[in-house]
């Protein structure tokens, strides 16, 4: 009460004095005077960094059409004819390049993107750039904006911002030695792909780590038709705003509960507003692999355009968000590389983005040594020296890095898939599904049982891994990265999965590529979805490491859309019961199943709610599906002679 009328008291006084200044200077002069208390905070404060052993630039560089894209610069202190390595990214270049307020340049840039030891040791400059519509940068944002053409009528692309940017850095970076190198992780470095079109001259090396290569047929939209609804978050926080300020919500603790309860996936969008988007329109339009995801495909693209820069592709073992990119793209553009020596192609034990973190171990796994800093230090840091460092040596690099799993050794290859060094070949070699939820290299015998079968149920989904299901997020608690190293013992005991197990293996067993599924399946459904994971079962017990006993881990698993079997552009319903071929291939692997291991083969058909469920009854697009398409299904998987299902493991022999 009190305080209300001290509150109006000071109202009027304050109506008393402006009518006092309005009524003139005479009235004012007999005013009391106003007391002033200065403010403390200065106009613009100015950083003193003398002491700092970096400088850092903020810029603004222009494009060709006029639209200015916000830059930071970090030059190391004296630096001279320094090279510049540069990224570009939808993920704010600021925060990337102040990781902490510190005068020493390690600590601002030890985190993501940023190779530490390479930059700071090797006296580079780094320059990080916002992407059109991102962040400090002017212009329109579009998800992994196409190459200008049909997909795209502007212009610009991020071919002719990297063009630009390159341009403007060489010439306004005096320190420089006008050489820069391109690298970065993911969508990162999917950037560093589009540099390779009509590349500048000054672009001399390009490192594009687990970039994402083709969205729809195993990166981070689709794989294979089936679509990674736990991205929905991604989409709307990227696209609502320009500086990610607009956060996706939940009303569930377990993503299973959350995503069930909208029931599809264009229900849930529908139900945070995400149709205002503009990414999230064109997904929900072109659920199949039309031209619309073939051409801007960059393993395609890249096929198409000659070669002209050296490119290191970094590939993760156990990617989890683009483990098809970086192989896929080695497979495209190594054909050109005349001379054995532009295409270089690293594989590591790592999740997404690992290499530039510890690469010790990764979930369970141990693998003896910091892989991810050998990357770093033996790998990268002489590649873009090489290229980057006047008078550097040419670097002693294999053209295939491989870290080998299971035996954990890196292995230096001529080419990919290559088993070792000289000396050995590869040769696909089917393992048989077998009655008894057997697994062999010897094929099944006529009198054997036809299939094994299991009931689909999309009231209750296959968990991709235990509940409750975090959401995908990075560091503190959460355990996104390391979900395809899960024991998966815990699905190959649900009635809704069918586990087929090799004897103990005596001797052992190598695989070094793709697998390939060959499944001969039924499904009483009209739609139906395929999971294959090809999974290494550890001995009973392992004194070692006692939580590895029994461990099932998958060396290399992935999900097929049954509609899209006979196409991939165009689906079509399943004749129910009837015996089909799914044949897909599996991501790469660089494995060796070691003596007293079991080789296992899990099927199932939802890996939820990492995937969208399959209603497993046809309609026209699953984004739309209603509660009542929803059905059970009896799935059969056939293993008689003439029915034959097997995976072709691209096994390693000595000649
Ligand atoms: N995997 C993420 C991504 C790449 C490309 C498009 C959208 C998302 C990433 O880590 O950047």
């Amino acid at each position: 009460m009190t305080m209300i009328c001290r509150v109006r008291t000071l109202g009027w006084l304050a109506l008393f004095l402006a009518g006092s200044l309005f009524l003139g200077s005479s009235a004012a002069q007999t005013a009391p005077p106003v007391a002033s208390l200065p403010s403390e905070t200065p106009a613009k404060i100015e950083a003193v960094t003398d002491s700092f052993d970096y400088v850092k630039r903020d810029v603004m560089i222009p494009m060709r059409d006029g639209v200015k894209l916000h830059t930071v610069i970090v030059i190391p202190k004296g630096a001279k004819n320094a090279p510049i390595l540069l990224t570009r990214t939808p993920y704010n270049a600021s925060a990337q390049l102040s990781h902490a307020q510190s005068s020493h340049l390690g600590p601002i840039l030890n985190g993501y993107d940023n190779a530490l030891e390479v930059i700071v040791e090797g006296g580079y400059i780094r320059a990080v750039q916002d992407v059109r519509g991102k962040y400090g940068s002017e212009g329109d944002y579009v998800m992994t904006r196409p190459l200008h053409g049909p997909l795209n009528p502007t212009p610009v692309d991020h071919s002719t911002d990297t063009y630009d940017t390159i341009d403007w850095l060489v010439k306004n970076v005096p320190e420089s030695n006008g050489k820069v190198g391109i690298l970065g992780i993911s969508y990162d470095g999917f950037l560093p792909l589009m540099a390779l079109v009509n590349p500048h001259p000054a672009l001399k090396v390009a490192v594009p780590m687990n970039p994402m290569v083709d969205g729809w047929r195993g990166d981070d939209w689709f794989h294979n038709g089936a679509f990674r609804e736990q991205n929905m978050p991604y989409i709307y926080e990227q696209e609502a705003t320009r500086d990610n300020s607009a956060q996706w919500w939940t009303s569930h603790f377990d993503d299973y509960d959350e995503f069930m309860d909208a029931g599809s996936a264009g229900e849930l969008g529908r139900r945070h507003g995400l149709e205002q988007v503009g990414f999230w329109r064109k997904l929900l339009e072109h659920p199949s692999y039309d031209a619309w995801w073939q051409e801007q495909a960059m393993d395609k693209i890249l096929a198409a355009q000659p070669l002209k820069v050296p490119v290191m592709l970094v590939d993760s073992l156990w990617d989890q968000e683009d483990i098809y990119g970086a192989p896929a793209l080695y497979k495209a553009i190594k054909p050109k590389d005349a001379n054995n020596d532009k295409v270089f192609l690293v594989m590591g034990p790592w999740h997404h983005g690992q290499e530039i973190g510890d690469g010790s171990t990764l979930g369970a796994l141990k693998f003896n040594s910091d892989t991810g800093l050998y990357f770093r230090e033996n790998i990268l840091r002489p590649f873009l020296d090489q290229y980057l460092k006047d008078g550097a040596p040419k670097a002693d690099l294999a053209p295939v890095t491989a870290f080998e799993t299971g035996t954990n050794a890196w292995r230096r290859l001529p080419s990919w898939p290559a088993g070792c060094a000289s000396g050995c070949t590869i040769r696909a070699a089917r393992l048989y599904l077998e009655p008894g939820l057997k697994l062999s290299f010897d094929a099944p015998k006529t009198a054997d049982a036809a299939f094994d079968e299991y009931v689909s149920d999309p009231a209750k989904p296959v968990p991709f891994r235990s509940r409750p299901i975090q959401p995908v997020g990075y560091g503190g608690e959460f355990t996104w990265a390391q979900w395809l190293v899960d024991d998966q013992r815990e699905a190959s005991g649900r009635a809704d999965v069918v586990a087929f197990t090799s004897d103990v293996l005596k001797d052992p067993v190598k695989i070094s590529g793709q697998p390939v599924a060959n499944l001969i399946a039924s499904t009483s459904g009209t739609d139906s979805d395929w999971v294959v994971k090809v999974i290494d079962v550890y001995p009973d017990e392992v004194g070692a490491q006692p939580a590895m006993g029994g461990y099932q881990l998958m060396i290399s698993a992935d999900i097929f859309r049954g509609r899209y079997r006979e196409s991939l552009e165009t689906a079509k319903a399943i004749t129910s019961d009837k015996p089909l071929l799914y044949h897909f291939l599996l991501p790469t692997a660089n494995h060796v199943f070691l003596p007293g291991h079991r080789i296992m083969v899990q099927i199932q058909s939802s890996w939820f709610p990492l995937y969208d469920r399959n209603p497993q009854t046809f309609v026209p697009n699953i984004f739309w599906a209603k509660p009542g398409d929803y059905k059970k299904a009896v799935q059969r998987v056939f293993h008689s002679a003439d029915q034959a299902s097997f995976i072709e493991m691209p096994i390693v022999e000595m000649r």
